[in-house]
C-alpha cells in the first residue's frame, strides 16, 4: 500500500526544514508563498521593514570593510564550501525550485548545478584576480594596475532563476571582496530562505564571517528601491524587465552607482539552407518551450530560409501538438505551469495581437487538463507575414514567431532590428554563413551561438546583451572587474622626478 503523495505545501515546508530555515522567517501576516503548480498557498513569509531594509544595507557595508582585507584564496575557501554545501542540498534545493517556480525537475536541479559550477569557478577567481603590469616611459618608475574590492554589491534577481542569478552576482563578489544584499522577486521568497541558510552553514564552517556579509531582504518593489537608492551600495545588479531598467538604470546612473543591468531578450535564430534539421528541430524546440518560455534567453523569432520553411515548419508544428504539458514534477513533462494568471493573459493579448497582423497561430490556449488552480498554457507556434506588431517585444511566455527569409543579408537586418540584444543563434553547416553571423558585421546580440539555441548558456562565459537588454555581464570570463574597482599605480623608484609627456617644471 503506498501512501498518498505529499501536496505541495507539505512537500515544500519539509524541504525547508530540512535545509534548516527558521521558523521565525514566517509570519501568519506574512507574504504568501505559492506555487504556480498547484496555485496553493506554502506558507506565509515574514517581509523585510524599510528600516530592517537600511539596517541591512549598514551591517554589509561593514562586513565588507572586515571581508576586503581577508586574502582573496581565503575568502575563495568560504565559496568552496558554499560550493560544497549546495552539492550536499542539490536535491533538495532544486526540488524547491520546482515548486516554487514551477520548473521541471531537471531544470531545477541544472539551476542548483550553476550554482555549484559558477562556486568552483569562483574559487578558482579567487587566485587570479590579476592586474597588469604597464611599461612605463619614465625611468626608474614601474605602472602597475591594481584590483580592489568595491563595496556592498546589490542583487535584484528575478522568479524565473530563482537562486541561480544570485549565485553569479554572489559568488564573484564574494570572493572579490564585496558584501552582497540580495533582494529576490517576490515570487520566490521560498528559494531565497533556504539559499540563504545554506549560505549560513558554509559561513560557520568557514569558522565565521563578518556578519552582515550576506543580506536578504524580503519584499516588493519598495523594498528593490531601498537597495537602489542607498549610497552605500556602488553596486547593483539587476535582472528582470526592460521596463524595470529603465526605472533602476537612471536612479543608479545619477548616484554614480555601477549598474550591472541583465534585462529583456528578444532572442532570434536563423535556420539557412543547409541547416541539419533534426538538430536546429530539437535545438529550437528546447530553446522555444523549454522552461515555459519564460527565460530571459528564450527563443522568441525564427526565420527560416523559404527553401526549408515547408519541410521544417510542418514538423515543428507536430512538436508543439505533442510537448507534454502539465505538472513539472511528473515524469515526462517538459512543460510546466506559468509563474501566474498575468503571464497568461499576457500571452493571449500577444497571441490576439499577431492574429489582428496577419499571423497564424498554432496551439496556444490555457491547458486546462490539471485539478488545481495552476496556470497552464500550450505553447504557441505563430506563423508570421512579417517581423511587426508583438514579434518586436518580448513576451514572457512560450510564444514562437516564425517567419520566412530568402537573402542572408536581409535576415541579418532583421534579425538586429528589434530593441533587445541578448542571445542569437544560427543553424548552417555553410562556413561562411557561420562566420558572419558571429562577425562584426553579424548578430548585435551578446550571445551569439551556431548549431545551438540561443538559451541554456554555461557560467565560463560572460552572459548579459546589448542595447535594451542593458550592456551587464556577469558569470564568467573576466566579468568579475564589474566587481572590483581599478587603481592605477605608477612608482618612482629613483631619485629624480622625470614628468610625463617631457613636461618641465624646475622650482
Ligand atoms: C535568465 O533567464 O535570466 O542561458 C538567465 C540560459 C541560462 C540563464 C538564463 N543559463 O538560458
Amino acid at each position: 500500500v503506498s501512501s498518498a503523495p505529499a501536496s505541495v505545501a507539505d512537500e515544500a515546508r519539509a524541504i525547508l526544514a530540512r535545509l534548516g530555515v527558521p521558523e521565525s522567517a514566517f509570519a501568519s501576516g506574512g507574504r504568501p508563498a505559492l506555487s504556480p503548480i498547484t496555485g496553493e498557498v506554502i506558507a506565509h513569509v515574514r517581509e523585510t521593514t524599510p528600516e530592517e531594509a537600511k539596517a541591512a544595507i549598514g551591517r554589509a557595508d561593514a562586513a565588507f570593510k572586515a571581508w576586503r582585507k581577508v586574502p582573496a584564496p581565503k575568502r575563495g575557501e568560504f565559496i568552496r564550501l558554499l560550493g560544497e554545501e549546495l552539492r550536499t542540498a542539490k536535491d533538495d534545493l532544486g526540488r524547491l525550485v520546482t515548486l516554487e517556480a514551477g520548473k521541471i525537475v531537471s531544470e531545477g536541479l541544472g539551476e542548483v548545478q550553476e550554482m555549484i559550477d559558477i562556486c568552483d569557478f569562483a574559487v578558482g577567481l579567487s587566485r587570479q584576480l590579476y592586474g597588469l603590469t604597464i611599461a612605463t616611459e619614465r625611468a626608474d618608475h614601474r605602472m602597475m594596475e591594481t584590483w580592489h574590492p568595491l563595496g556592498v554589491c546589490g542583487v535584484i534577481s528575478a522568479f524565473n532563476f530563482p537562486v541561480a542569478v544570485w549565485s553569479w552576482n554572489a559568488a564573484l563578489a564574494l570572493v572579490c571582496g564585496d558584501s552582497v544584499v540580495w533582494k529576490p522577486s517576490e515570487k520566490t521568497l521560498l528559494t531565497a530562505l533556504a539559499t540563504h541558510a545554506i549560505v549560513e552553514r558554509a559561513a560557520k564552517r568557514f569558522g565565521g564571517v563578518p556578519e552582515g556579509l550576506c543580506e536578504v531582504l524580503l519584499g516588493g518593489r519598495e523594498i528593490g528601491e531601498i537597495l537602489v537608492e542607498d549610497h552605500r551600495v556602488p553596486v547593483l545588479s539587476a535582472t528582470g524587465s526592460t521596463a524595470m531598467g529603465r526605472q533602476v538604470g537612471p536612479k543608479l546612473a545619477e548616484r554614480f552607482a555601477r549598474a550591472i543591468l541583465e534585462l529583456g531578450g528578444n532572442n532570434a535564430a536563423i535556420v539557412a539552407p543547409s541547416a541539419d534539421l533534426d538538430l536546429a528541430l530539437r535545438g529550437i524546440a528546447f530553446a522555444a518551450m523549454g522552461t515555459a518560455g519564460q527565460r530571459c534567453t528564450t527563443l522568441r523569432r525564427l526565420f527560416v530560409h523559404e527553401s526549408v520553411y515547408d519541410q521544417l515548419v510542418p514538423r515543428l508544428v507536430k512538436v508543439y501538438g505533442s510537448v507534454k504539458i502539465g505538472d513539472p514534477r511528473a515524469e515526462g513533462t517538459l512543460v510546466g505551469p506559468l509563474i501566474d494568471k498575468a503571464a497568461f493573459d499576457n500571452m493571449e493579448r500577444a497571441l490576439d495581437e499577431a492574429r489582428a497582423a496577419g499571423g497564424k497561430v498554432h496551439g496556444g490556449g490555457r491547458y486546462t487538463d490539471v485539478a488545481n488552480e495552476g496556470v497552464y498554457a500550450r505553447p504557441a507556434l505563430v506563423e508570421m507575414p512579417s517581423q511587426t506588431g508583438p514579434v518586436m517585444r518580448e513576451t514572457f511566455a512560450p510564444i514562437l514567431y516564425v517567419m520566412r527569409y530568402s537573402d542572408f543579408d536581409d535576415v541579418i537586418a532583421l534579425h538586429n532590428a528589434v530593441g533587445a540584444g541578448l542571445s542569437s543563434s544560427i543553424f548552417t553547416l555553410n562556413l561562411r554563413e557561420a562566420e558572419a553571423f558571429v562577425s562584426v558585421a553579424g548578430s548585435d546580440c551578446g550571445i551569439a551561438n551556431v548549431n545551438i539555441g540561443p538559451s541554456g548558456a554555461e557560467i565560463g562565459g560572460a552572459f548579459g546583451g546589448e542595447k535594451e537588454t542593458g550592456g551587464g555581464r556577469e558569470s564568467g570570463s573576466d566579468a568579475w572587474k564589474a566587481y572590483m574597482r581599478r587603481a592605477t599605480n605608477t612608482i618612482n623608484y629613483g631619485s629624480t622626478l622625470p614628468l610625463a609627456q617631457g613636461v618641465k617644471f624646475d622650482v
